[in-house]
């Protein structure tokens, strides 16, 4: 069994969908519970994928096909957790901000919380302070992860702060922001939770907030 989720995690690193896909069919077949899987395998392996990615042995393409099978796994895994009632470690809400439509690093940013064990809520781009405030009050998101690209969109991370200071429910959520031209210094000028550089440091930063 050990082998099995051996060779899911490898499959993930190496962005082998089939492999992936068959391997969680098979394991799930020989009874390997839904959570192991997700947890020591998909989890695990997209955790090691990050690492690399820290320590610049893996790019963003590396990254996008892991995070490809890793997805192919988990499209198999789902109902099972589901049954399983299995629940994800929070729900997250992530948007590139109005008026800004780059979402290849938004959607990195997405696949590693996916794979760090979080519900997403994907906003996509040119999310406006009033989507990320619905999603709070009516969707029950746990934490908002902002990004933006161009210098001329980030002042609407701060709008969207204020938005949610505005509709009192800024204690009720954790604001994490990102993007290329977004600093550590920036998230403490607008009163954001947290900054992360990268993708698989959102995943991380995400996780350690919530605890
Ligand atoms: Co645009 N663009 N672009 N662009 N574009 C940049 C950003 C730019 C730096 C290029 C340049 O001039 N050198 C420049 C911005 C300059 C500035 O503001 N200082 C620029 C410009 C000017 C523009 C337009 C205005 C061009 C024009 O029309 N005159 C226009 C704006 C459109 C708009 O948004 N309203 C525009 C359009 C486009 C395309 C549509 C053509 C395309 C986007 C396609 C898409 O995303 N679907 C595009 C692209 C591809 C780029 C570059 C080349 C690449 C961006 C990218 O995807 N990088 C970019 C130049 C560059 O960065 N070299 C450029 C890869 C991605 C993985 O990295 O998004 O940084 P990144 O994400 C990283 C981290 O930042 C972090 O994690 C990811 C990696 O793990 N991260 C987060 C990101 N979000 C996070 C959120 C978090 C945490 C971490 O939350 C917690």
């Amino acid at each position: 069994m050990e082998n099995k989720l051996e060779i899911i995690r490898e499959g993930i690193m190496d962005g082998d969908m089939h492999l992936v896909q068959t391997n969680v069919q098979e394991a799930l077949d020989e009874g390997v519970s839904a959570s192991e899987i997700l947890n020591e395998g998909l989890i695990k392996a997209m955790g090691e994928v990050g690492r690399l990615f820290e320590e610049g042995e893996y790019f963003v393409p590396e990254m996008l096909i892991a995070a490809r099978a890793m997805k192919a796994g988990l499209a198999i895994l789902k109902p099972k957790l589901v049954d399983a009632d299995i629940k994800p470690i929070g729900k997250v809400a992530a948007g590139t901000v109005k008026g800004d439509l780059h979402d290849i690093g938004k959607n990195l940013v997405c696949m590693m919380l996916e794979g760090a064990g979080f519900e997403i809520l994907d906003l996509g781009t040119d999310v406006s302070p009033d989507q990320f405030v619905d999603s709070v009050k009516n969707q029950g998101v746990g934490v908002i992860c902002m990004s933006a690209l161009l210098t001329t969109t980030m002042p609407n991370m701060k709008n969207t702060v204020d938005a949610l200071q505005e509709a009192g429910v800024r204690d009720s959520v954790k604001v994490l922001i990102g993007g290329a031209p977004v600093t550590q210094a920036y998230a403490d000028e607008i009163g954001a939770d947290g900054y992360a550089p990268d993708a698989s440091r959102a995943a991380t930063l995400a996780k350690q907030l919530l605890v």
